[in-house]
């Protein structure tokens, strides 16, 4: 998995490099890009999306967009380790719901990795409530429901971190 990144890294320095005889508007293009960061996000497809017989178009659009799937594992999760991921919505009316739903069946976890990483697959998976979500995004089209909503994604780099050790080690 190093030697896909660091493919992905070449990638991007020729494309810095093929930038370096363009305009002054392409170069901040180029270098802007060269300054994102090769990031790693954690990801879960959830237990409506697996029982649904999704995982397969999921899996097929994070890897459409560039990203590398680098970890994947099919796993029913303990009730502890949900708590203390949702543990930011303990006291909302809904936890409990979502604690049984989040151990109702298997999820897909995933390590993912890419040019910003974080932020381009909260954009893949869209708004929280599928309500919300726009058509195209993995929530938009395969969710209505925002107590069944499909897909977890880190929402920073540094609880990817922490989301990656809790469900990787
Ligand atoms: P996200 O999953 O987009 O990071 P979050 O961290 O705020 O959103 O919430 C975690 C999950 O909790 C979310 O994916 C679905 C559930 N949830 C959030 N808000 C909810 C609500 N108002 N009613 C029911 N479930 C909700
Ligand atoms: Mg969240």
């Amino acid at each position: 998995d190093t030697d896909r990144s660091r493919g992905l890294g070449d990638v991007y320095k020729r494309q810095v490099q093929a930038g370096a005889g363009m305009g002054l508007g392409h170069a901040r293009t180029y270098l802007k890009g060269y300054l994102m960061a090769i990031e790693k996000t954690f990801i879960m497809i959830k237990p409506d999306a697996v029982r649904d017989r999704k995982i397969g178009e999921i899996v097929a659009r994070i890897e459409r967009s560039g990203l590398v799937i680098e970890r994947m594992e099919m796993t029913t999760l303990e009730r502890a380790t949900v708590e203390e991921h949702y543990a930011h919505l303990a006291d909302k009316p809904f936890f409990g719901g979502l604690c049984d739903f989040m151990t109702s069946g298997p999820v897909v976890k995933m390590v993912v990795s890419g040019l910003s990483a974080v932020a381009k697959m909260r954009t893949l998976m869209g708004a929280t409530n599928p309500l919300d979500a726009a058509p195209g995004t993995i929530r938009g089209d395969f969710a209505v429901d925002v107590n069944a909503n499909v897909i977890h994604g880190s929402d920073c780099l540094e609880n990817a971190e922490i989301e990656i050790k809790r469900f990787f080690g």
